[in-house]
C-alpha cells in the first residue's frame, strides 16, 4: 500500500483516476470489515446522494483497536502530556484503550445510549476525550463534539439541532494559565435543551459543580458500576457503511453553522488512508498532532486516522506558549517524537518569540512535519523547515476541510517534491479542478481559479444533518456537477496548487473557520447596535483578523466601554475565538441603491488599502466611505 517514489505516486494516482472503484476496493481490503461491500460506489451529485461500501458492514472501533490486540497490545495507543508540565503525563499501550474504551461504551448503555443516538461531547484535551469518542462509536451512537471554546448559547444551538439526549463533558478544562468552567456552561446550555435526559461528567480541575439528581452522574461512578457488575467488554454495534458515525458543526457564509455529516465506511478508509500516505507513518514513530479534538483535524489524525494505523499519537491539553513559547519543542524532546503536525498561525506566534525557546531543546528525532488549517506563509514555511526540520523534514502542507473527512491536497512525505507555500499535488482519489465564474472547468498550467472537486471521494460529507437541500445549496449547487471547496487555488507551470484562501464570506482566524454573518449577527444583538458588516484583514499571527464596522448611534457609554460590552456579546452568542479584533463605529454601512453593503469597499479599508476602492459608481452614499475611510482603526 505504501508509495515508494514520485514515479510510483504518479502511477497510482492514474490509476485511482482511470479505475476509482478498483483503486478504492483495494485501499479498503486492508481495512477489517465484518462484512465486505456488495458495489463499491453510487453517486450523483445533483441531490447529492454518495455512497460508498454498500452493504459492508464495519466498526470502526474494531479497526482502531481490537485488531491491533494480538500484534501491538503493549504499544502506546495514546501518549498524552498534560497542561501543566509538573503533573505526570499518562500512556495508554491499545489493550488499555481498548479495555477503557469498552467500560465507558457499557456507561453508555447503562445511561441509557443506543443505536442511532446523538451524544453531545463538549471535554478537555484529555484520554476520556478520545475514549468518548470511541466508545460512542462502539455502540453505533453518533457524536458531536463541540470545541471547548464554544460558548453555552453555541452548544445550545448544536444540541437541538441534532436532537442530543446525552452530554459527555467535565467539571472543568486546563489551558495555559486558564479554566474554563465546562459543565456551568453546558449546564447554561441546557437550560434551552429538553431533549437531554443525562449528563456524564469527568472529573479534571475538581472546581464546583452543580450536579442535577436523575441527570447529572459522574464519569468515575459510572465506571465503578460497570467494574461491580463485572462486565469487561463491550461488543461493537454492526454498523452499515453508510450508517452516520459523526457531526461535527462548521461555519459557512450564511446562517447558523451546519452539521457536517460523516459516514462509517468511507470516512474510516478515508482517514486511515490519507494519514499513512501523506505522512508515510514507520511502526514505532511517535506522532503528534497539536490540533484539539473538536476539530475536524483531532477526530482525523488524533483519533480515528492514526489509531486505524496502530500508530502511537500523542495528545496534549495546553497550549504552544505555555508555561513558556518553548512548551511544544519540550514535548518532542521528552517523547522523542518523530512527526509534529500543526498550524501555521502556532508557528507564527512561536516565530515571534525568537530562537531562545529553541535552545537546549533536542529535536533530533523530528523526521517529518506537517501543517495544516491555512495558507502557510513562506517565512513560516522556512523557520519550520530550518530551525525545527534542521532542512532535513519533508513538510506536508496539508489541504482539507472538514467537509472532506481528510486530507485531499497535499505532498506525501519524503516522495513529492516540495515547493513553499504550495500544498502540491491531489492524494491518490482526488479530482481537483480550477473552475471560473461560469463553471467552466480551466485546462492547463499557470491559472487560477474556485478549486472544485469532480469525483467523490470515501471521506467526503454525506449530508449536513437535518437539512439535506442546505447541503447540496451550499456545495454542489453553484456548479453542477462538482463539490465547490469555497476556496480560491492557483496551478503553476508543474501542475502544483496553491491555495489563496477563501472566496467567500468565511474568515479563517488562527485556522479556526468564523463566518462573517454569524459574526454580525451576534453583533447586532448588542442593545445599542444597529447593524454591523464583518470582514476579514491580514493579521501577523492569526493570518486573519476580524474588523467589524458598527453602526451604534445611541451608544450610552464612552465608545471604548460600548467596544468592550459588544466583545462580551460575540464571547456570549458564539464564543471567544469569535470576538473582533477591531471594532469602527460608523455612521453608516457604503451600500448600494438596492441595499447591499458593499464588502468589496469595507475589505480594501480594513486591509488599509485605500488607494483603489475600485468601482464606487453604485454607491447610495459616497460621504460614508469617505468617514470610514478618515476612522480606519
Ligand atoms: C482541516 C481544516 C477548511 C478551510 C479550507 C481552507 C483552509 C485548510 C489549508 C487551508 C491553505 C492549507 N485550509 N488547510 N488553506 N492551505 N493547507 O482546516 O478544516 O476547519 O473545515 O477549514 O481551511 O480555506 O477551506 P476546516
Amino acid at each position: 500500500m505504501k508509495i515508494t517514489s514520485f514515479d510510483h505516486y504518479k502511477e497510482v494516482y492514474k490509476h485511482s483516476v482511470d479505475q476509482p472503484e478498483d483503486f478504492w476496493a483495494g485501499i479498503a481490503d486492508s481495512f477489517l470489515w465484518k462484512k465486505k461491500w456488495d458495489k463499491v460506489l453510487e453517486w450523483n451529485f445533483k441531490e447529492p446522494n454518495i455512497k460508498w461500501f454498500q452493504g459492508a458492514k464495519l466498526n470502526i472501533t474494531e479497526n482502531c483497536l481490537d485488531r491491533h490486540l494480538e500484534t501491538l497490545r503493549d504499544k502506546p495507543a495514546i501518549i498524552w502530556e498534560p497542561n501543566d508540565p509538573k503533573e505526570d503525563h499518562r500512556v495508554l499501550t491499545y489493550r488499555q484503550l481498548y479495555k477503557k474504551v469498552c467500560q465507558f461504551a457499557n456507561v453508555l448503555k447503562n445511561n441509557g445510549a443506543k443505536k442511532g443516538d446523538r451524544i453531545c461531547i463538549y471535554m478537555p484535551m484529555v484520554p476520556e476525550l478520545a475514549i468518548a469518542l470511541l466508545a460512542c462509536a462502539r455502540i453505533g451512537a453518533i457524536h458531536s463534539v463541540v470545541f471547548g471554546g464554544f460558548s453555552a448559547q453555541s452548544i445550545a444551538d448544536r444540541i437541538l439541532d441534532a436532537e442530543c439526549n446525552i452530554v459527555i463533558t467535565a467539571d472543568g478544562g486546563f489551558r495555559g494559565n486558564k479554566e474554563t468552567p465546562l459543565k456551568s456552561i453546558i449546564d447554561d446550555a441546557l437550560v434551552r435543551c429538553p431533549s437531554v435526559q443525562k449528563v456524564i461528567v469527568l472529573t479534571r480541575t475538581r472546581t464546583p459543580v452543580a450536579m442535577i439528581k436523575g441527570r447529572d452522574v459522574w464519569w468515575e461512578d459510572e465506571i465503578k458500576k460497570v467494574e461491580t457488575q463485572g462486565i469487561k467488554d463491550c461488543p461493537a454495534e454492526e454498523m452499515d457503511a453508510e450508517d452516520m458515525l459523526f457531526i461535527l458543526y462548521t461555519s459557512g457564509s450564511t446562517g447558523k453553522p451546519k452539521g457536517v455529516v460523516h459516514t462509517c465506511g468511507g470516512y474510516m478508509v478515508y482517514a486511515g488512508y490519507t494519514f499513512d500516505t501523506s505522512f508515510q507513518y514507520q511502526p514505532n514513530e511517535v506522532y503528534f498532532c497539536t490540533a484539539d479534538i473538536g476539530w475536524i483535524t483531532g477526530h482525523s489524525y488524533i483519533v480515528y486516522g492514526p489509531l486505524s494505523q496502530g500508530a502511537t499519537s500523542l495528545m496534549f491539553e495546553g497550549i504552544p506558549t505555555w508555561p513558556d513559547a518553548g512548551r511544544f519543542w519540550d514535548i518532542v524532546d521528552k517523547f522523542k517524537v518523530n512527526i509534529i503536525y500543526t498550524a501555521p498561525t502556532a508557528i507564527r506566534s512561536l516565530m515571534s518569540f525568537g530562537e531562545e525557546p529553541l535552545n537546549g531543546k533536542d529535536l533530533s528525532s523530528l523526521t517529518k512535519l506537517g501543517s495544516v488549517g491555512e495558507p502557510i506563509n513562506e517565512e513560516a514555511w522556512h523557520w519550520f523547515d530550518e530551525k525545527i526540520g534542521h532542512g532535513h523534514c519533508p513538510i506536508v502542507d496539508t489541504w482539507w476541510q472538514t467537509e472532506n473527512g481528510g486530507h485531499m491536497i497535499t505532498p506525501i512525505a519524503g516522495i513529492t517534491p516540495l515547493k513553499p507555500g504550495y500544498a502540491s499535488l491531489p492524494l491518490p482519489g482526488v479530482q481537483p479542478v480550477l473552475v471560473d465564474e461560469k463553471g467552466t472547468i480551466i485546462e492547463g498550467n499557470e491559472v487560477s481559479g474556485n478549486l472544485c472537486i469532480r469525483f467523490p471521494w470515501p471521506g467526503m460529507l454525506r449530508t449536513t444533518y437535518g437539512d439535506h437541500e442546505r447541503c447540496r445549496q451550499t456545495y454542489f449547487a453553484t456548479y453542477p456537477d462538482m463539490y465547490f471547496t469555497g476556496d480560491g487555488c492557483s496551478r503553476d507551470a508543474d501542475g502544483y496548487y496553491r491555495i489563496t484562501g477563501r472566496v467567500d464570506d468565511v474568515l479563517n482566524v488562527s485556522g479556526h473557520r468564523i463566518g462573517t454573518a454569524e459574526v454580525e449577527n451576534a453583533i447586532n444583538m448588542h442593545s445599542t447596535v444597529v447593524e454591523s458588516a464583518v470582514v476579514g484583514y491580514p493579521h501577523d499571527i492569526k493570518g486573519q483578523g476580524v474588523y467589524a464596522f458598527v453602526v451604534s448611534p445611541n451608544m450610552h457609554d464612552d465608545p471604548e466601554l460600548t467596544r468592550k460590552d459588544i466583545m462580551m456579546t460575540v464571547a456570549r452568542i458564539i464564543g471567544a475565538i469569535a470576538k473582533p479584533d477591531k471594532i469602527q463605529f460608523v455612521s453608516g454601512l457604503p451600500k448600494t441603491r438596492s441595499g447591499k453593503i458593499m464588502r468589496r469597499i469595507l475589505r480594501k479599508i480594513a486591509e488599509g488599502d485605500t488607494s483603489n476602492l475600485g468601482d464606487t459608481s453604485t454607491l447610495l452614499d459616497p460621504a460614508v466611505v469617505e468617514e470610514i475611510k478618515a476612522g480606519a482603526l
